[in-house]
């Protein structure tokens, strides 16, 4: 569901604290004054202008002394805010531990799926919501801190800048199946189609999101079947035909063999750590390291992107056009109003459930 619910107000009590009187006597002549439509439950970049102003302040501060400590966090948190929205909603489950604190029937979180072994960052995430929990105490959500730790790593990778709308609540549930709903690196352009159009993502989305792969690394667990083993004959030559001759030996040199999950490889080889057009340059090499990214060629659309971006002509379109995506992506299955709740730990959920 890509849509938001419409919150209710009819609980002034359960309004939260963090509303303002104010702010709820607006939002209140709003909704008499709105079409019907606009009472759906909306984010907004102002939310915590009154209940926390130098929000945003400091979560910059705070990424900026992380990255400098720890530069290879950058796709990390890009990667974070991907998984959470993908799965629920932006509601911060992917945050969750598993156990006798998620409040759920199967003890086992998205954070233990195999589709996420290798997330990295939970750490610093849960650092900078103390920071702000020592400002404006039980005010900010780990969903719209993981909004703004995705956007200040993109920006401080020489990235995009853009508004996060916010106001999301976090959710109370955990569930490792459905990591189901996050598209295997295997995916062929169909395959991707569909699992974005399930959250309301275009294929323009798509081709856009994945210059996401601009920032990071893969384990050699997450292609090495292009390589070795590509139809299940597992010999030298059962490589994938959407993967560049040349690039096969580099990368075999790196992934020595199929059951190596520990080896990194760079996703935009020399860049790794820039946000920058390079990614597609490479992919249209057909030199993509996954073969989800290979698949952006498949399609006619994504393969005409792919190929403008490539000329490295056009980067200020792309730095827009990802904005405008993540903005879209941000918004998947929010919880907003009095839905879930502020955490006080990200990593679980408050104890009076
Ligand atoms: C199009 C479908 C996508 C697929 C199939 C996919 C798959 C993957 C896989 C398999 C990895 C490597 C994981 C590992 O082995 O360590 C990865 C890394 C990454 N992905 Fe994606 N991804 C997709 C879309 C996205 C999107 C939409 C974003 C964010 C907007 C994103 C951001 C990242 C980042 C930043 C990394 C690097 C993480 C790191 O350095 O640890 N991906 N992705
Ligand atoms: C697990 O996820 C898949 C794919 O989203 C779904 O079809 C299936 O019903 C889920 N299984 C359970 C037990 O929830
Ligand atoms: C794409 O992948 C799907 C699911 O993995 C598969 O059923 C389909 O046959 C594939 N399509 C093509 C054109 O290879
Ligand atoms: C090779 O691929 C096949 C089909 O995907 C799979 O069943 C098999 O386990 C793979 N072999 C190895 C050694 O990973
Ligand atoms: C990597 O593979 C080894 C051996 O199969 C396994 O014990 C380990 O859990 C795997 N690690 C990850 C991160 O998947
Ligand atoms: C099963 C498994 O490997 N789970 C890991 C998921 O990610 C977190 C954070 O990196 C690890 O602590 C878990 O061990």
């Amino acid at each position: 569901m890509a849509t938001s619910r419409s919150s209710s107000l009819s609980g002034g009590m359960s309004t939260p604290a963090l509303l303002q009187q104010s702010t709820a006597a607006a939002l209140f002549l709003l909704l008499l004054l709105a079409p019907p439509t606009l009472t759906t439950a909306q984010l907004d970049i102002n939310f915590y202008s009154k209940s926390c102003p130098e929000l945003e302040k400091t979560v910059r501060q705070e990424m900026l002394a992380i990255l400098k400590e720890s530069p290879t966090l950058a796709g990390p948190f890009l990667r974070l805010h991907f998984h959470d929205c993908f799965v629920r909603g932006c509601d911060a489950s992917v945050l969750l531990d598993s156990g006798p604190n998620t409040p759920i029937p199967a003890a086992t979180a998205e954070k233990d799926a195999p589709p996420n072994k290798s997330l990295r960052g939970f750490g610093a995430v849960q650092r900078v919501k103390d920071k702000l929990d020592a400002l404006c105490p039980s005010t900010v959500s780990c969903a719209d801190v993981l909004a703004l730790m995705a956007r200040d790593a993109v920006f401080l990778s020489s990235g995009p800048s853009y508004a996060v709308p916010l106001g999301r609540r976090d959710g109370l549930r955990s569930v490792a199946n459905d990591t189901k709903q996050l598209p295997p690196p295997t995916s062929n352009f169909t395959r991707l189609a569909a699992m974005f159009a399930a959250k309301g993502l275009s294929p323009k989305d798509i081709v856009v999101l994945s210059g996401a792969h601009t920032l990071g690394t893969a384990r050699c667990v997450s292609f090495s079947d292009r390589l070795y083993n590509y139809t299940g004959a597992n010999n030298l030559a059962d490589v994938d035909p959407e993967l560049d001759g040349e690039y096969v030996t580099a990368l075999r040199s790196r992934c020595q063999s199929l059951a190596d999950n520990t080896t990194l490889a760079e996703m935009d080889a020399g860049s790794f750590e820039t946000f920058d057009a390079g990614y597609y340059r490479l992919v249209a090499k057909r030199r993509g390291v996954l073969h989800s990214d290979a698949a952006l060629l498949e399609d006619e659309e994504t393969r005409a992107y792919v190929e403008r971006q490539a000329t490295g002509m056009f980067v200020a379109e792309f730095f827009r056009d990802f904005a405008e995506s993540m903005v879209k992506m941000g918004s998947i299955g929010v919880l907003t109003g009095d839905q879930g709740e502020i955490r006080n730990k990200c990593y679980v959920v408050n104890s009076h459930h």
